[in-house]
């Protein structure tokens, strides 16, 4: 149920798969496509319900998808329902429990990747909820990409959502940083990119290590105090500044580094920062 890009995506992975595929959209007009690839339209959502054992359903946000299974004729008893739309926790959490207060069984899950790679290994889709009905459908599932199960907290997958869109602009953001230091010399952008490259996958490897001293709790400076990256940080300031390069970025997290030194953790590693991280923000 949902036929815009992704959706339209979506069933066409599945009948590729070779699965019998029933598909609805308010605009019946988007089926057309996937109908001359071999999909059913049902005239309904009820129709579209009762069509499969697995219901799939992928609209703009929460709002739809409780405007479309919310209406009086349809009835969600019995029904397994996937939720691919994106949208908040909150929303995650709430949704399952009206799903289950009317008979359905209910995954949230949280699309990792745009339209044109659905259906490869390169599209990863997150759902959490009871783990016995992911994988009673784990291989149906796969038709759509990398299919993964978090848990059964229907929060974490649209939590993992967001998660890695943090991680998305933030590497961005520090890449776009770099480029406009170095373009003020005249560098441009393609040939800073391999170097910036090779240290977002060295930065990427010292993940685990680092999770573990927030996990223990315990942040030894193995390798560098806080203190003396915050020094480096007043350096890209005082650069971006004198080249006439947007600092703001370095100043937000400089600023966060100077409460935890101020809270007297500057003797240690750079992940004791998760507790500047794990508070709400002054904006
Ligand atoms: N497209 C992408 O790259 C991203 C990748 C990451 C995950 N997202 C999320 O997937 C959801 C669907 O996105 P979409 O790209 O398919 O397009 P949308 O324009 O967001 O969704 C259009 C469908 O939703 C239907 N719809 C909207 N409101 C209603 C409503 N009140 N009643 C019934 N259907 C509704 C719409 O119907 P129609 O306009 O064709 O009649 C489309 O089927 C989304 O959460 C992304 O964040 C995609």
């Amino acid at each position: 149920m949902g036929l815009g890009l992704m959706g339209q995506a979506l069933a066409g992975a599945f009948l590729k798969a070779g699965h019998p595929t029933t598909v609805w959209n308010r605009t019946a007009a988007k089926a057309d496509q996937l109908r001359a690839e071999g999909a059913e339209l049902a005239p309904t959502v009820a129709d579209a319900l009762k069509a499969s054992p697995l219901a799939v359903v992928c609209l703009t946000d929460y709002r739809a998808v409780h405007e479309v299974l919310g209406a009086s004729e349809v009835d969600l008893d019995g029904t397994l329902l996937i939720n691919l739309t994106s949208g908040d926790s909150a929303q995650a959490r709430e949704t399952a429990r009206w799903a289950g207060q009317r008979g359905a069984r209910y995954l949230d899950g949280a699309i990792m990747a745009v339209p044109p790679v659905i259906g490869t290994e390169e599209a990863v889709i997150l759902h959490s909820g009871p783990e016995e009905e992911f994988e009673a459908h784990r291989a149906t599932l796969g038709a759509l990409g990398t299919v993964t199960h978090l848990g059964p907290d229907h929060r974490l997958a649209s939590l993992y959502d967001v998660a890695g869109l943090a991680m998305m602009w933030s590497v961005l953001n520090a890449w776009l940083q770099g480029t406009a230091l170095l373009r003020t010399a005249g560098v441009d952008a393609a040939t800073y990119a391999p170097f910036a490259q090779r240290i977002a996958a060295g930065v990427a490897g010292w993940l685990p290590g680092y999770a573990e001293q927030i996990d223990r709790g315990f942040f030894p400076a193995e390798v560098s105090a806080l203190e003396t990256d915050a020094r480096a940080m007043a350096h890209l300031i005082e650069e971006s500044e004198a080249v006439g390069v947007n600092a703001e970025l370095p100043r937000l997290f400089k600023a966060m580094a100077d409460r935890a030194i101020a809270a007297g953790h500057g003797g240690e590693q750079y992940p004791v920062l998760i507790e500047e991280f794990g508070k709400p923000g002054d904006a």
